[in-house]
């Protein structure tokens, strides 16, 4: 086994582009702390570090949106990220961000060195560019219709109708979201960072020296290596970002999955100026990437390459990302507002940071997806912070008031059972270490709980306040185990929750955690003075959740409306004169061809039973020129004559218009003769 004498943790960068949700904190940050505070207890050397990821495409649309600058998204929600994770008692070493003049440097730097070494490789390809914005145009600038699903407002990337992954060219009718027009493909040169040259060393490095890795890490990685690795652009088009630090690459940036994980290095450079080098490049660092699963590629792929390109860093020893968290069955969705905002619970729910932070360890996806519901929150709380940790805590506190005036009472006989129960204390610290170290947190929190469980038990098997009737002695004794017992949880609950950690502590008459002392059974000495006994936790009440079930439910029912097509409303009424007027009849198309040059126009030669015209009809989009040849039709047939694109129309096709857009025509239900009129 390795001896580690540094502890180097990472956890994502939150994009600072919307406030954090309890899927980050239950998949990333929460158990980073729990990891990190673990460690400190056990008096390593910890550096916990983070930061707002500022760039990429997804803040420079929603400032674009709001009207306002990328620099202005990032202040607001920086300082939105930062002040939730501080509350919320997430106690990070430093949390930075990326558009920081040092990380800037850092990351300029750290390209410009494989830059001049050759590291790179430079290509060129052809890329969407808006002519009057005069601008590349990034994947999700350009929408156009779905080749999929139909949907007009699929993005270059993915449709969100129908989930299809989609690259722009695939695009009916594309546009720039920017200017409105049809881009046109453009050369550009970009450079790559040639994955598949790292290809033999990445496999022997993952797949046979790093096999503890969790099963779903393990397995995305080597099915991305069995895969084959190709080269990937690291820069970009874009006016938002890190400048590439080479003559002639104006208006290029890195690409943001370059520069994002570089922040973990600026922000150790801008904690420590003079001893980052330290926790980055020797070997006796551990370094521990704390991550969701859609990140794992870049953490353990594409961030290590980076690093051993660039020679003398460190490499993770290990990326525990977690699977995915949903809320009440749904995906959590920041654009939905389908999500539980840190900065809102910390608001409503004020001093009950540690009942979101043990709900979401205690339900962590750690190996699979899983759902957050209000009901478990509520059931979680009330019948086990509430009924067992907190009820065990009190009742030992104020019996040890009520009966040796809040002192810790001496220990005098000690039975078969008490003796038992004193012996699972140190197999329950090992079964916590255990399981921290191998980052099961969920599993670790549940032996955590045991210990509270255990005291739980003792008490009500005991039954001190029955004994005290008869054998004050006796009492004495349990109500020193059962102190011991809390002065055990006060130390193991402490990276969990740390809040009531320190609350117990206090009513304990205790100033800090020592986990070297978790385990054992005489923690507080005999006499020692214990403060007024105070309720760690309180029941929350139906009428609680009831309001933020019903807040989500206002959201979908929100959700909803945006996403339901709306009917258009009826017209000003008309009189039976005006109807009569409109000289509609049944007719045939006889032929149909496209108007050159246009995309929506079919010209029609159709029989009126009248006569033989020409109609042209904006229907191109919907029907094909065969599909329409002997279709019969309904027309409107005295609209005056129009020129269109050079072509006298003589009527007009009825149509009907769904709310999405959809057009059919309208015909009779049985083909009736040319020229039957309808009124
Ligand atoms: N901001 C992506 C994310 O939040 C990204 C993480 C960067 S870590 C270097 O999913
Ligand atoms: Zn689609």
């Amino acid at each position: 086994m390795k001896t580690y004498n540094r502890h180097l943790i990472t956890a994502a960068l939150p994009y600072a582009n919307g406030p954090v949700h309890i899927g980050h904190l239950a998949g990333v940050y929460i158990p980073a702390d729990i990891y990190a505070r673990y460690l400190r207890l056990r008096g390593k050397e910890v550096l916990f570090v983070c930061g707002s990821d500022e760039h990429g495409v997804p803040i420079t649309i929603k400032a674009r949106q709001l009207g306002v600058s990328p620099q202005d998204v990032v202040d607001k929600y920086h300082l939105m990220i930062k002040d939730a994770f501080e509350r919320f008692g997430i106690k990070f070493d430093i949390y930075s961000r990326t558009s920081s003049k040092t990380h800037h440097k850092t990351a300029s730097d750290f390209f410009k060195k494989l830059y001049d070494e050759g590291k790179f490789i430079e290509k060129t390809s052809e890329q969407y560019y808006d002519t009057e914005a005069q601008q590349f145009l990034a994947d999700r600038y350009i929408m156009g219709t779905c080749p999929k699903c139909s949907n007009e407002s699929a993005y270059g990337d993915q449709c969100e109708k129908c989930g299809s992954t989609l690259s722009p060219n695939e695009l009916i009718n594309p546009h720039s979201t920017i200017s409105g027009s049809k881009p046109v493909l453009r050369e550009t040169s970009h450079w790559y960072l040639p994955l598949d040259q790292h290809e033999s060393w990445l496999r022997q490095w993952i797949l046979e020296e790093h096999k503890e890795w969790k099963v779903n890490v393990y397995g995305q990685c080597k099915s991305w290596l069995d895969g084959g690795l190709q080269a990937r652009a690291v820069s970009r088009d874009l006016d938002w970002g890190v400048p590439v630090p080479v003559q002639g690459a104006e208006g290029k940036v890195l690409y943001v999955w370059f520069d994002a994980p570089i922040g973990y290095i600026s922000n150790t450079i801008e904690l420590l100026p003079n001893e980052w080098e330290q926790w980055w490049k020797q070997g006796d660092t551990k370094l521990v990437h704390f991550i969701g699963k859609d990140n794992i590629v870049f953490h353990c792929i594409v961030f290590p390459a980076m690093l051993k390109a660039h020679g003398d860093y460190v490499l993770p020893e290990n990326v525990p990302a977690n699977e995915f968290l949903n809320l009440e069955g749904d995906k959590i969705s920041t654009s939905r507002n389908w999500a539980v905002w840190l900065h809102e619970y910390l608001d409503e729910f004020p001093d009950k940071e540690d009942v979101l932070r043990y709900v979401l360890c205690a339900n962590a996806p750690e190996t699979k997806d899983n759902d957050f519901t209000w009901k478990d929150f509520q059931t979680r709380n009330n019948s086990e912070l509430v009924a067992v940790f907190g009820n065990f805590v009190n009742r030992a506190v104020v019996l040890a008031g009520k009966y040796f005036e809040g002192k810790v009472p001496p220990l005098k006989e000690l039975t078969a059972y008490d003796e038992e129960v004193l012996k699972e204390l140190p197999i329950l610290r090992q079964a916590i270490e255990e399981n921290i170290e191998h980052y099961r947190f969920r599993e670790a929190l549940k032996e955590t709980m045991n210990i509270a469980r255990l005291g739980n038990k003792y008490l009500a098997d005991t039954e001190p306040w029955k004994a005290a009737k008869t054998d004050m002695d006796r009492v004495s004794t349990i109500l020193n185990i059962s102190l011991q017992i809390c002065a055990n949880c006060a130390i193991a609950f402490d990276p969990f929750l740390p809040f009531t950690a320190q609350k117990l502590r206090y009513m304990l008459g205790e100033s800090r955690a020592d986990w070297e002392l978790l385990g054992e059974s005489n923690i507080l000495p005999e006499g020692h003075a214990l403060n007024e006994a105070q309720l760690l936790f309180d029941k929350i009440e139906d009428t609680v959740v009831e309001a933020q079930v019903n807040k989500l439910l206002a959201t979908k029912t929100a959700n909803d409306a945006a996403q339901k097509p709306v009917c258009e409303p009826q017209k000003p009424a008309c009189t039976f004169d005006d109807f009569t007027k409109l000289d509609i009849r049944t007719a045939t198309v006889l032929e149909a061809e496209r108007v050159p040059k246009t995309d929506k126009l079919l010209k029609l030669t159709i029989d009126t039973g009248i006569d033989k015209r020409t109609i042209v009809s904006g229907i191109a989009e919907y029907y094909t020129p065969e599909q329409m040849a002997g279709k019969q039709i309904c027309i409107l047939a005295n609209l005056e004559p129009r020129k269109i694109k050079g072509i006298e129309s003589q009527g007009m096709i009825l149509m009907a218009k769904e709310p999405n857009g959809n057009m059919r025509f309208v015909r009779p239900d049985e083909v009736l003769a040319n020229g039957a009129v309808v009124n």
